[in-house]
């Protein structure tokens, strides 16, 4: 008997259930077992009906994406849920947690399901590479309408039992013991002899795909909107069409073909890798689960500019009291909070100018003005403020927070969180590790990015941590390539062609290129004179050119807009520090474009991995998704370097070292990894 499907009856109910850790993944040894249990129940004359449902805290969420490496084993799902078409007896889903996926396939193979109030339901199979493989594309749009089908299935986002309930996915929401309410509700179909609906049966009126043109433009739309560059979403399209297009049984061939197809795909690849890269930058050696995160009930912040502003949100975004600090009343009214925000939030944000309001807080950030010396300070008047236990953290981008943590008397509950613009958007939080940082604080500082509905990421402490520092060479080689005779307008649509969801001199309009000219500015005294510099980054400042806050920058901003428009100027003040550098200008092809800026980064990321600045090459992949807008379905830049092969990644990478020196020094690992056949991600 399979001992990861449970079997049992109640009364006249057979109740199969599903129990395999932690998320019950429909594995080859679920599928074995279900078979067996619902042909068991089948011959069962106890049983009158049966009910399906997940032990521990979730129904299936789904095939079980590990299996996808490996040689398809039967029985596949398909066959499972269409075998229950035939079953006469009726069969009730039970949902509760994540219903997703092949789990909620399954559901629509089951002729009826309830749900719990908490339960959620969707078909992320998308974010994989992929589209539900198990006739979820004919099922879904029978039982919920070709719209509400394609919104679950093109944008991947779950839903809650009340709107699966509004969407006819779920018949019955179960208040109360979800098992208990189940066996209840077959007994009633039981009792009033309430026909089996077969999701799989043509459905009156489903429609034709003429009929539904608008409706599926919308979401063709949708997809290249939200998801450019992606091929899943359109297979996933093409498929729901099929379905509208020919009978049930050759769709679901059509979809045996194009399945595997996706499957095997790069992008499915590199989006598998990231699903489990995303997983494992959360474990950190040492920091496991017998370390006790801290309580973190109440917050505060010092400074409410752009950053402390986004900060302040995302306590209060969590239902977490915080008190926001500021150095002058005119400060505080300026302060970044947005009054609608401010008014839905009011009760859990207060203000004050007195540090001493922040005593009782659990977890204090600071972020206020880049500069060391006024960091140390604040740090130093936390120290005597706060409580024991307190978590002091700072948002520098790029300080030394050793130097920071040795301001307090305290320096083990120092740590880093590094929050990306705007703080309360960007679903990235690099958690920074100083020499000191005890392993309580990391371990806080990670809940505290899951409380906040962030992906925590280690770093180590280095100039600019894991990712600015890693990102810093690709803005670095696009303003060397803008001297030596490109265009903002050709780097920034290369580095889009490529799947960056903004280019990078773009991205520093936004972000002010004054920003970095400071901290070059307050580092000069620690400049390589021996080092290519920015010339024509400094250049732009001098004359103003901060980006969209002053109308140009990298490009100019007509009357206050946000649309950037390549400015002739710029080449003209690119060919002056050129002259000046003895720089010489000529044309520049987009694959050297795109190897030069994604390479120097590369490059940058193998020293950040073998100085143990980051744990794992993973963890930068992740920062740069969720810190940078990079493309997930190209896994990442360590990522998409194994993929191209660091042999070739290598060869580039001397060969700019040949020509443009120093700064391209080919890393250790890199050069060690390419030699010995080996990767950065495994
Ligand atoms: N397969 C294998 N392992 C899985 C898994 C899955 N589907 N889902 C989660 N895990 C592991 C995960 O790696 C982690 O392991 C542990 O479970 C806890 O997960 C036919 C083909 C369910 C919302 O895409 O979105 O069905 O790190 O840390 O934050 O059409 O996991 O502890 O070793 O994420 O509470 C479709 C994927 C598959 C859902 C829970 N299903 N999972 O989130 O925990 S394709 C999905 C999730 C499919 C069909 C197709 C989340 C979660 P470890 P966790 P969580």
């Amino acid at each position: 008997m399979s001992d990861v499907v449970g079997y049992e009856v109640r009364g006249r109910i057979a109740v199969v259930t599903i129990d395999n850790p932690p998320v019950n993944a429909l594995g080859h040894a679920v599928r074995v077992g279900l078979i067996e249990q619902i042909d068991r129940a089948v011959a069962d004359d106890a049983a009158g009906a049966i009910v399906l449902i997940g032990a521990g805290r979730t129904f299936p969420a789904g095939a079980d994406i590990r299996e996808f490496d490996q040689p398809p084993r039967d029985p596949h799902l398909l066959t499972i849920l269409d075998s229950f078409d035939a079953v006469e007896k009726p069969i009730v889903a039970a949902l509760h947690g994540t219903a997703l996926g092949g789990g909620l396939e399954l559901t629509l193979g089951c002729h009826f399901r309830v749900a719990a109030p908490g339960a959620r339901v969707g078909t992320p199979e998308v974010k994989l590479g992929i589209f539900p493989g198990a006739a979820g594309t004919q099922r879904l749009p029978r039982v919920a309408g070709l719209d509400h089908a394609l919104e679950l299935i093109v944008m991947g986002e779950p839903i809650g039992a009340a709107k699966a309930l509004d969407y006819g996915i779920v018949d019955e929401i179960i208040e109360g013991d979800l098992l208990d309410g189940a066996i209840a509700f077959a007994e009633k179909v039981l009792e009033d002899g309430t026909p089996r609906p077969i999701s799989s049966e043509p459905k009156e009126g489903i429609g034709t795909p003429e009929q539904f043109a608008e409706v599926i433009q919308k979401y063709r739309d949708l997809a290249a909107r939200r998801m450019r560059g992606q091929e899943s979403p359109l297979e996933a399209i093409e498929s729901v069409l099929d379905g509208l297009r020919m009978p049930y049984e050759q769709a679901v061939a059509a979809d045996r073909e194009r399945f595997p197809r996706c499957k095997d795909s790069d992008q499915s690849k590199a989006l598998r890798y990231a699903f489990f890269a995303e997983r494992e930058a959360a474990k950190i050696p040492g920091v496991g689960k017998e370390i006790q995160p801290r309580p973190v009930e109440t917050g505060a912040v010092i400074g409410a500019g752009t950053m402390g502003g986004g900060i302040i949100m995302c306590f209060a975004d969590s239902g977490i009291p915080v008190t926001a600090i500021e150095t002058s009343q005119e400060a505080l009214d300026r302060g970044r909070i947005d009054e609608a925000e401010m008014a839905r939030r009011v009760a859990l944000i207060s203000t004050s100018l007195d540090y001493s309001d922040v005593g009782g807080a659990d977890l204090i950030i600071e972020a206020a003005f880049e500069d060391l010396e006024l960091k140390k300070e604040i740090f130093a008047q936390l120290d005597g403020v706060a409580k024991p236990g307190a978590i002091l953290a700072t948002n520098t981008s790029y300080m030394d927070i050793n130097q920071i943590a040795a301001a307090t008397g305290r320096p083990e509950d120092v740590i880093g969180l590094h929050f990306f613009v705007p703080a309360n958007v960007m679903k990235m939080l690099e958690v920074v590790r100083t020499d000191t940082s005890s392993p309580e604080a990391v371990a806080t500082g990670m809940r505290v990015a899951r409380a906040f509905g962030k992906v925590g990421g280690l770093a180590g402490v280095s100039h600019g941590f894991v990712a600015n520092r890693s990102r810093a060479p690709l803005v670095r080689e696009a303003i060397f390539l803008v001297e030596e005779g490109a265009t903002p307008a050709q780097i920034d649509q290369v580095l889009r062609d490529f799947g960056l969801p903004m280019g990078v001199l773009a991205v520093s309009d936004l972000s002010g290129i004054d920003v970095s000219w400071r901290m070059r500015q307050s580092l000069a005294h620690l400049r390589d004179p021996e080092e290519r510099y920015v010339h024509l980054a400094d250049r732009l400042c001098e004359m103003g050119r901060f980006g969209r806050k002053t109308g140009s920058g990298w490009y100019t901003y007509g009357d206050g807009g946000s649309l950037p428009v390549p400015d002739p100027e710029v080449d003209e003040i690119a060919a002056a520090v050129a002259a000046e550098q003895g720089i010489e200008r000529r044309q520049i092809d987009d694959a050297e474009i795109l190897h030069r800026c994604l390479y120097a980064a590369v490059n940058e990321g193998a020293k950040i991995v073998e100085e143990g600045v980051a744990l794992r090459a993973s963890d930068i992949d992740i920062m740069w998704q969720y810190g940078f807008g990079f493309p997930r379905w190209r896994g990442g830049i360590m990522y998409h370097a194994d993929r191209v092969g660091l042999p070739e990644v290598l060869a580039r990478v001397e060969e700019f070292h040949a020509a443009h020196g120093k700064l391209w020094q080919p890393s250790a690992l890199l050069c060690d990894l390419a030699a010995s056949g080996g990767s950065f991600t495994g």
